[in-house]
């Protein structure tokens, strides 16, 4: 683990997000990328993958689990950071998903055309939704403008904040962020192969153009920590 766990955890609190670097060594990447390469392909077509942005290609339902890969979410140098954010046990809570956003439109340029959502459980959220953290296993490097992750840095302090006021529930619960009121500009995540990404799941965010030749591959990960009255 590169910095402290209180580190992360503050930035993850004051963010939204945070990094974890070098999580997974060359050996790891070098043994799923051809694993991705044999399940997700530009004409890999719905039910496998949904594909309603474009060049982005999400594995769609655990029907379609590949082990392979999914076990990267158990992965003990993975697990070990979720528990350094976290501070606590948790559960891995649903197979992890791998994408492949390959060259082409997928969700907007930031700072150009990008628009962002948040992954709502249900509207209006129940008291332990924001507990979930959402991981994002970086299994190629992110070039500027390459796919990568986009999101609004303190976004979920906003959406939190407002989950009172009926007008702009409608439009949160609607994933209509755009000129909200409060929010910051988006940022396009960089990362290189082995970087992990953990997001809060209030944060607004969202899949971005993969403008470059380099198709990002990443595993989408969910884990949430136990708690006293947790149902067994
Ligand atoms: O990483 C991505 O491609 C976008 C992820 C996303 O928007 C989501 O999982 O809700």
């Amino acid at each position: 683990m590169n910095r402290a766990p209180c580190e992360h955890r503050q930035e993850y609190e004051e963010l939204g997000y945070t990094i974890f670097k070098g999580v997974l060594d060359k050996s790891d990447i070098q043994m799923a990328l051809p694993i991705f390469d044999e399940i997700i392909t530009p004409d890999t077509e719905p039910p496998v993958v949904c594909s309603n942005k474009g060049a982005r290609r999400q594995l769609n339902s655990a029907e379609y689990c590949e082990p392979r890969l999914s076990n990267f979410g158990e992965h003990p140098s993975v697990l070990e950071s979720v528990s350094a954010l976290l501070g606590r046990p948790f559960r891995l809570t649903r197979p992890p998903v791998p994408t492949v956003t390959f060259s082409g439109n997928a969700g907007g340029v930031p700072g150009k055309n990008w628009s962002g959502h948040v992954d709502w459980y249900s509207t209006p959220p129940g008291d332990l939704d924001s507990l979930n953290i959402l991981g994002i296993v970086h299994f190629t490097t992110i070039e500027p403008f390459g796919g990568g992750f986009t999101l609004v840095p303190g976004s979920h302090h906003v959406v939190r904040g407002n989950l009172g006021n009926p007008e702009l529930n409608q439009r949160m619960f609607s994933q209509n962020f755009r000129d909200f009121p409060g929010l910051q500009d988006e940022q396009e995540m960089r990362a290189h192969a082995g970087d992990i990404l953990y997001y809060h799941p209030f944060l607004v965010h969202g899949a971005s153009d993969n403008q470059s030749t380099t198709a990002r591959k990443v595993l989408h990960t969910h884990y949430f920590p136990l708690l006293d009255s947790s149902p067994i």
